[in-house]
């Protein structure tokens, strides 16, 4: 459920030759709109009173409770069609960990790409979704740390997509920290 431009590039290939049959579904822009809740983990008590980093909200397909982690920041982000939650998407800090979820069986999906830089390399870059399956709710969850080696204080740009190619970005970028 990741795709790194390498592997992105012979997706384009094969769409140019016509070899894709099936056109991704495509969402219109202009029906959605998503919240989001970022949440520096310095801050987070892991569960005690009152803990600033246990974000619920009623349209939310899973509830998100950040752990601490020192220079932490996360984020909680959930989006609508309509009365309908399509998407939630959770980075966090502790242990680098990503959640994709697809909440509707619509035949369309998001696509949630990360950017990051280990030390002073040129910035990684790759791409993950959820699984389209039948299950009213499809997660994905994703060990960065161990997969991706998103190092601990490491600054994470992440942006959702309505396509795999990458060429319809549905938000801005938001700029986190591993
Ligand atoms: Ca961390
Ligand atoms: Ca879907
Ligand atoms: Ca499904
Ligand atoms: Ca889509």
């Amino acid at each position: 459920m990741r795709i790194r431009s390498a592997i992105f590039s012979l997706g384009i290939a094969a769409a140019c030759t016509g070899l894709t049959a099936t056109t991704a579904a495509a969402y219109n822009d202009s029906d959605l709109d998503w919240e989001t809740w970022a949440r520096w983990t310095s801050d987070c008590r892991n569960g005690e009173y009152n803990d600033p980093c246990a974000v619920r909200t009623p349209g939310e397909l899973d509830g998100t409770f950040f752990k601490h982690d020192s220079g932490g920041k996360g984020i909680k982000l959930v989006m609508y069609k309509g009365s309908k939650t399509i998407a939630q998407v959770e980075f966090h800090p502790y242990d680098e960990v990503l959640h994709v979820y697809d909440g509707v069986n619509d035949g369309d999906t998001v696509y949630v790409r990360l950017r990051w830089n280990d030390d002073y390399s040129p910035g990684d870059d790759a791409t993950y979704w959820a699984p389209g399956t039948s299950a009213s709710v499809d997660h994905h969850s994703i060990q960065l740390d161990g997969d991706d080696d998103i190092d601990e204080g490491n600054t994470v740009q992440l942006r959702v997509y309505d396509d795999k190619a990458l060429n319809d970005p549905i938000t801005d970028w938001y700029y986190l920290k591993a």
